[in-house]
C-alpha cells in the first residue's frame, strides 16, 4: 500500500493520477505544502512525497517514473531509443510547460509579496505559448506523444493543461487541444479528480 503525502490540489494530484492508471491501491495523507512535519523527510518541506514501505521518495516527476518502471506500465524500458524520447518528453514537460506556470504562480501568490515582479506572468505566458507551438510541432497526428501508447509525459502535460487552464492560459486549437481533451478523458483521470475534489 502506497501513501501519497500531499494536499490532492498540489502536485499530488500526478502521483494519485498513476496510482489509478496502475490499480494500485494507496491511501492519500493531504498535507500542505510548507508543513513543518514535513522536514523529517524533505528538506524543502515541499509535496508530493510517496511513501513506499519504508521508503520515501520526493518529486512528482521521479515518483511517477518510479512507479512506471517498478509495475512496467506507462513507460518504455529504461535503455532503450524509445525511453530516450520518452524522458525527452518529460524533461520539455518541466523545462519549457511547467516551468512558466511555477514560475506565474511564484510571482502570483508563493513569493513573498515585495520579492513579486510585474510582467513576470506576461513573459511566462509567452515561454508557455511557445511551449505549445513545440508541442504541436512534435505531437503532429500521433494520439498521444509516443504515439498509441499513454505515457507519463502525456499524464504530467495533461496535469499541467489544468493548470494552465486555471490560469485562463490558453491551449491551443487543433492537435494540441484534441490531445489535452484525450487525455484528461481517461476514467483514470476522472477518479483522481474524484478524490481531489472529496479531500477538497
Ligand atoms: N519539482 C517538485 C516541485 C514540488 C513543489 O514545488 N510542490 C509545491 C506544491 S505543488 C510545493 O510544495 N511548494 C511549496 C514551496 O514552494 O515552498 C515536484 O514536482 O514534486
Amino acid at each position: 500500500m502506497y501513501t501519497v503525502i500531499g494536499a490532492p490540489k498540489t502536485r499530488a494530484f500526478r502521483v494519485i493520477w498513476m496510482l489509478e492508471e496502475l490499480g494500485q491501491p494507496y491511501t492519500v495523507d493531504p498535507t500542505a505544502p510548507r508543513d513543518p512535519k514535513l522536514a523529517e523527510i524533505n528538506p524543502s518541506k515541499k509535496v508530493p512525497v510517496l511513501k513506499d514501505g519504508s521508503d520515501y521518495v520526493i518529486d512528482s516527476v521521479a515518483i511517477v517514473q518510479y512507479l512506471a518502471d517498478k509495475h512496467q506500465m506507462l513507460t518504455h524500458k529504461a535503455g532503450t531509443i524509445a525511453r530516450a524520447h520518452q524522458d525527452s518528453f518529460t524533461q520539455f514537460c518541466v523545462d519549457d510547460v511547467e516551468s512558466s506556470l511555477w514560475t506565474a504562480a511564484k510571482h502570483t501568490f508563493v513569493l513573498p509579496a515585495e520579492l513579486r515582479v510585474e510582467g513576470a506572468k506576461t513573459a511566462c505566458q509567452h515561454d508557455f505559448n511557445k511551449a505549445m507551438e513545440h508541442l504541436a510541432l512534435r505531437l503532429g497526428s500521433k494520439t498521444y506523444v509516443m504515439g498509441e501508447m499513454f505515457t507519463v509525459p502525456d499524464l504530467l502535460l495533461g496535469h499541467c493543461a489544468g493548470w494552465a487552464t486555471s490560469m485562463n492560459w490558453t491551449i491551443p486549437e487543433g492537435n494540441v487541444s484534441a490531445y489535452v481533451a484525450r487525455v484528461r478523458s481517461r476514467p483514470t483521470f476522472a477518479r483522481a479528480t474524484a478524490v481531489r475534489e472529496k479531500m477538497a
